[in-house]
């Protein structure tokens, strides 16, 4: 997900992720698009495109005030692992296969968090709010109803990382839940992340970084 500069080329067909962020008086912004390089994606690759950019779009009409970010980040998951089902890359029933946290073999980070000054500024748990344990939820850093005026990333992904999808563990613990013989076909692929930033009103959302173009 964190990739650091290296000597490797980018190749024609290949999914490239951009994660850029700027900042102007110490306010920061944070925002991912993906593309595929030099020719037209293959099916696949816009048919994952299409499945996050579905995730990403209704996460970003529900950022309304008192939303709570788990429930948004639960919707996304439960979306995007219906559309591993279709795709079949996964099998069962997409709200116990979130349950039992099998989305976040492609889906291994929390759906975005607060930006302001310092990215990742005042996420964090809900004063008073203990760590949700739930294997769902692990791994999210931000848990807490929105309010009008935060500013908050929506930045669901799918990928096909190596390290997690090759840990014998995790095969184990999901060998049904997994086609692992197409999976293991998407090996290498990358992944698709798509993210925005988006201020919370009484109005309803308002996307700061719509100007920047998303879909090809
Ligand atoms: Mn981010």
């Amino acid at each position: 997900m964190h990739f650091s500069p290296s000597r490797r080329k980018i190749r024609r067909g290949e999914f490239v992720l951009i994660d850029a962020g700027a900042h102007v008086d110490r306010y920061v912004i944070d925002v991912t698009r993906t593309f595929v390089a030099g020719r037209k994606p293959t099916n696949f690759q816009r048919e994952l495109f299409s499945l996050v950019l579905e995730a990403e779009r209704n996460a970003i009409s529900r950022c309304v005030p008192g939303a709570e970010w788990k429930d948004l980040h639960l919707k996304a998951a439960i979306e995007m692992t219906d559309g591993l089902i279709e795709l079949k890359l996964m099998n069962g029933n997409a709200e116990s296969l979130v349950e039992q946290g099998a989305h976040t073999l492609f889906f291994p980070h929390g759906l975005g968090h607060l930006v302001g000054l310092g990215v990742r500024d005042a996420s964090g748990r809900y004063p008073g709010r203990p760590k949700d344990e739930t294997p769902a939820l692990r791994n999210l850093r931000m848990d807490l109803p929105l309010a009008a005026g935060y500013v908050t990333t929506v930045e669901p992904g799918l990928y096909f990382i190596p390290a997690i999808l090759n840990d014998p563990k995790r095969r184990r613990q999901y060998r049904q839940s997994v086609n692992w013989h197409r999976v293991d076909n998407c090996l290498g692929c990358g992944g698709v992340r798509i993210e925005d930033n988006v201020l919370v009103t009484e109005n309803g959302p308002e996307v700061l970084t719509a100007s920047i173009p998303t879909d090809w």
